[in-house]
């Protein structure tokens, strides 16, 4: 009896803000690799954590989509198989259209702009998460996009027949209006792609055609900057309300400092890893006027699908984005 007294008092204590005395362990999941700068930023900001709560809270991150694939990464947050994951944030965009206002080609292409289209879509994309009880913390923009591949592309026209890797809902769309056929691939999975043919064209950041050792693929990196996407944080939302206020104000703190650095660290890293794709002999090359002017239409077609989809919602998003 005594020990049943015992066990419901400490249940009912545990039922209380965690942190401060208590040792939490959480689960962290992100589809991408250790060497990627992303990664790289969340382990500065578990360890961030973990020092400010003076051990209390431990987050364990599992990478490269080890423990949860990255389709399920959101939904694993969701009903707390883990607590915390990182997901792209556009792979979303089947849900809602806001998820993909980042991937759209052409809308923000440099850092200033992508900083500003975060600024104007974070309030949105933080009511969708709430929906489905979902707390989000920060996100990091990945460098600008750029097409692999390993013939000349001169035109629009070039795309035709091109097996191209797409990642979310916006890049088979981009694929089908430029006559390729598209096949989703996660990262940890694109040299496998490659070398068995299922695609011989991508598109992506230098990070990632780094990470793949794209060289050993291709042989062009088109650095076309066709947008700026970007990974978000979340954590779930009970789980965060169980959490003590001070404990709270730790993490967002650590998720402010991680969303700077981490912009940083991608500002400071493509320049970079486009010096690394030259280096092991891929072709960096500036695309031609003409190549440009056919893909900025494409994008044009695509911005106006993507206001359709997402109706009054999208608009005052790119009102306050200041697109017109
Ligand atoms: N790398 C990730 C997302 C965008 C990027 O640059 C990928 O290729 O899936």
């Amino acid at each position: 009896m005594k020990r049943l007294a015992t066990c419901i008092a400490a249940m009912l204590l545990g039922l209380g803000a965690t942190a401060a005395g208590a040792d939490t362990r959480w689960d962290m999941a992100t589809p991408y690799g250790e060497s990627t700068f992303h990664t790289q930023n969340i382990r500065e900001f578990v360890k961030e954590i973990n020092e400010a709560t003076n051990g209390e809270l431990r987050i364990e991150v599992h990478s490269a989509g080890s423990l949860v694939s990255h389709p399920n990464i959101k939904r694993a947050v969701r009903s707390r198989q883990i607590q915390m994951g990182e997901v792209f944030i556009s792979i979303l965009g089947n849900e809602s259209p806001i998820y993909a206002v980042d991937s759209v080609p052409f809308l923000a292409t440099s850092y200033e702009e992508a900083a500003e289209l975060w600024e104007a879509s974070r309030p949105k994309i933080e009511q969708l998460l709430e929906r489905d009880r979902i707390k989000l913390l920060y996100a990091v923009a990945w460098p600008a996009q750029g097409f692999y591949t390993n013939q000349e592309l001169n035109t629009v026209e070039d795309f035709r027949g091109l097996r191209f890797r797409a990642y979310n809902a916006t890049t088979s769309r981009m694929a089908e209006l430029l006559g390729m056929q598209g096949t989703q691939v996660e990262v940890p999975e694109i040299p496998q792609a490659f070398s068995t043919g299922i695609i011989n064209t991508m598109i992506t950041s230098p990070t990632t055609g780094v990470d793949s050792t794209a060289w050993d693929f291709v042989d062009y990196f088109y650095d076309v900057q066709a947008w700026i996407p970007k990974n978000m944080v979340v954590v779930n939302q009970q789980v965060w309300d169980q959490l003590d206020e001070s404990t709270q104000e730790i993490i967002l703190e650590a998720a402010a400092n991680a969303e700077e650095r981490g912009w940083q660290m991608s500002r400071e890293e493509a320049d970079r890893q486009k010096a690394i794709l030259d280096e092991n002999g891929l072709r960096v090359i500036e695309p031609s006027e003409e190549l440009m002017n056919g893909l900025r239409e494409i994008g044009e077609q695509m911005i106006q699908e993507w206001l359709e989809q997402a109706g009054s919602d999208g608009e005052a998003l790119l009102e306050t984005y200041g697109y017109n």
